[in-house]
């Protein structure tokens, strides 16, 4: 059996340990996440996100040195969507982040991503519980802004923040149209580099073109086990509605960060004000158990119909001797 209590009094190491068990899917690690999630359920999880060099890490560096000045304390998942192991980007984060080294109440866990899709974020997840489990009471999640698993990794978040910079190229303006979506505060940084008042403006602009506060408070989750639940018995919607601040930071020095912590936690307080924080986490426990029992079921389907009979199927697929939509019913038939 395991025993979640070092793990709830504070114990660092064995929270390390546990949580390359999590990142490794062992059966530990299920046994350990069962045990702990009654422990669940009072940490804030802040997602900073953004392009390539925004001057995310330097946010999270700040932002957390503020935590800590509150009295707060913080666990930061630095997850690595590009350069597993080798990047420059790890080792960047790990000597920005050096001035925290060394603080009991921050810990500090880099991720890199692994090759199982969808396993990203699962594993982040996880590790958020734990970390919540743990007794942080920030648990700050930074990815880069790329790809469908960071905005899984944002969707599990409270609040996100993005995070964009002066003079971004074209290139990014699709990362920037995506993310915008999932903001809650939205920050520009390099406030000291040309072109802030041209970021702003821009921004302002999609802002107000994006989808209304409504959507953007309500992140649509595709679970379907949700939508079956709300419509047999709607939850009451949340009242009052959130408009995303935008806030200029000079990261590197500090600047404007107080009012970023400021955003973040009036954020907070409306999750938790308007109700929207139990209808969200509602949702996302939907999306969870509907994500692991397809999981389950797929898993003991596969072997119970075994590779022999797939290939044998595949191939009439291939033939045209079979269509999938009835392929589908014989073999769960
Ligand atoms: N001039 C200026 N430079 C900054 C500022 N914030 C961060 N930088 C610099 O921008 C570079 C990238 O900063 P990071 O904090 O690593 O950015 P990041 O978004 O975490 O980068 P990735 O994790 O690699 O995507 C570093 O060289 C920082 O020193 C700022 O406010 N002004
Ligand atoms: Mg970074």
């Amino acid at each position: 059996m395991f025993d979640p209590a070092p793990i709830l009094s504070g114990d660092r190491r064995l929270l390390a340990r546990l949580l390359t068990q999590i990142e490794n899917t062992t059966p530990l690690a299920d046994e350990a996440l069962a045990a702990l999630y009654p422990h669940t359920g009072r940490a804030h999880l802040i997602g900073v996100t953004g392009a390539p060099g925004t001057g995310k890490s330097s946010l999270v560096n700040e932002l957390t040195k503020a935590y800590r000045r509150a009295g707060r304390t913080v666990a930061i998942i630095a997850v690595d969507p590009t350069s597993p192991f080798t990047g420059g980007a790890l080792l960047g984060d790990r000597i920005r982040m050096r001035d925290l080294a060394g603080d009991a109440g921050v810990f500090i866990r880099s991720m890199a991503s692994r090759g199982a899709l969808g396993g990203l974020a699962r594993a982040t997840a996880d590790i958020a519980k734990a970390l919540d489990a743990a007794g942080f009471d920030k648990v700050i999640v930074e990815t880069v802004g790329a790809g469908q698993s960071e905005v899984d990794i944002a969707r599990m978040a409270h609040t996100t923040i993005v995070v964009e910079a002066p003079g971004l190229g074209d290139d990014v303006q699709g990362i920037k149209a995506g993310i915008l979506e999932i903001a809650d505060v939205l920050v520009v940084n390099k406030a000291d580099q040309p072109g802030v008042e041209a970021a702003l403006r821009a921004l302002r602009v999609s802002l107000e073109l994006a989808s209304p506060p409504t959507a953007r408070a309500w992140r649509d989750l595709p679970s379907q086990l949700h939508h079956h639940l709300a419509q047999a018995r709607p939850l009451p919607q949340a009242e009052a509605h959130w408009t995303p601040p935008l806030l200029q930071t000079v990261a590197v020095e500090g600047q404007g960060v107080p009012a970023v912590l400021e955003a973040v936690e009036q954020h907070r307080a409306y999750l938790h004000e308007s109700g929207a924080l139990r209808q969200r986490e509602r949702e996302r426990l939907a999306y969870e158990l509907e994500a692991r029992v397809r999981d389950a079921l797929f898993a003991s389907w596969l072997v119970r119909v075994g590779h022999r009979q797939l290939d044998h199927i595949l191939d009439k697929l291939q033939k045209r001797e079979l269509d999938p939509h009835t392929a589908a019913r014989q073999l769960i038939g």
